[in-house]
């Protein structure tokens, strides 16, 4: 299959590339935190160093046949979106509506959109299901759903849609330094450090979230494309929640060492609890492939071997 990945560059992305070395990929980035080297020793027809919307770059891309587009491009930052809400607007809503839709015309098979859990935002009701209550409490949280939104209204026979909300996504690849960086890339670097620093917890450490592996994340988008699945929307998690104190006694227990820990007062606009009902995803037969405690601890020891 002929296949275009936006975002192609970042963790989640370059991850992806890797999944589907079976096809023909036409790769779009434009480098604004993904990084060319992550797609080191891959093979791709082409890599567009670009906005995704570059209406000569997809004049181009769409001179082939395109089967199928993965759409992971966005600006994944809460804090960035809420500082600059007209180009978040544009790029994680106005323009993904613009590819859509050229997607339709182009007569694109399948259209896989990356939402996330942020559209929930925090309604206390848990564990979330595609239908519980959507209240995102971010500029983010509310283009991914408005994009998702128009995204399965297009959905017919010949154009599959499929809504991904992913939860808290993890594994190698993932930026420590990014003022987004997911905890446990925080945490695991920070233990294998060589300064020694404590990890900061901000609140009483109980907060729960349900961390899915990046690989389950991919072979998932590799199933949507490659299988029957209905169109839909889905909650991309492992079905599991878990404590960051929980996070850090597993990560003793791998290290055999006491780890130190600096509580701090908990982030303003900080979800408590957060957890998954993935039995949709279940439901069209895909089958997780890891479990968090072993996806977690071969992430660990891939840290650990780069330090
Ligand atoms: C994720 C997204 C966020 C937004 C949100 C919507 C990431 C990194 N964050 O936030 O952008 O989409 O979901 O639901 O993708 N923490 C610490 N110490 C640290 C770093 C974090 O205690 O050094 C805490 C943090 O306060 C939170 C928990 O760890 O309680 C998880 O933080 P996170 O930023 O990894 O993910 P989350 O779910 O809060």
């Amino acid at each position: 299959m002929n296949i275009l990945i936006t975002g192609a560059c970042g963790f989640i992305g370059s991850h992806l590339v890797k999944a589907l070395q079976a096809h023909r990929l036409f790769l779009i980035d434009d480098l604004s935190t993904g990084q060319q080297e992550n797609l080191e020793d891959l093979n791709y027809e082409k890599l567009y160093i670009s906005d995704y919307f570059d209406q000569d770059v997809l004049d181009e891309i769409f001179s082939f046949k395109i089967d199928a587009i993965v759409h992971l491009a966005a600006i994944a930052s809460v804090q960035k979106c809420n500082d600059f809400p007209e180009k978040a607007n544009l790029v994680n809503h106005l323009n993904v509506i613009a590819l859509i839709k050229r997607a339709k015309k182009e007569a694109v098979h399948k259209f896989v959109f990356a939402s996330s859990a942020a559209v929930y935002g925090d309604e206390k009701t848990l564990p979330k299901t595609e239908n519980s209550i959507i209240k995102p409490i971010s500029l983010y949280g509310e283009g991914k759903y408005n994009s998702e939104h128009y995204l399965m209204q297009e959905s017919n026979k010949d154009f599959k849609t499929y809504a991904l909300r992913f939860f808290n996504v993890f594994g190698p690849k993932q930026d420590p330094n990014s003022p987004y960086s997911g905890v446990l890339s925080i945490f695991s670097n920070l233990i294998f450090s060589e300064d020694k620093n404590s990890l900061t917890i901000y609140g009483d450490g109980e907060q729960t979230r349900d961390f899915v592996s990046v690989h389950d994340v991919c072979s998932f988008i590799q199933y949507c494309i490659e299988a029957e699945v209905d169109s839909d929307v889905y909650n991309v998690a492992s079905g599991r929640s878990i404590s960051l104190n929980s996070i850090v006694a597993l990560m003793e227990k791998v290290k055999a060492k006491k780890i130190s820990c600096n509580y701090k007062e908990a982030r303003k606009n900080d979800i408590k609890y957060s957890s998954a009902d993935n039995s949709k995803l279940l439901a069209t037969n895909y089958k997780l492939k890891y479990s968090f405690e072993d996806a977690f601890k071969d992430y660990i020891k891939s840290v650990a071997s780069k330090s």
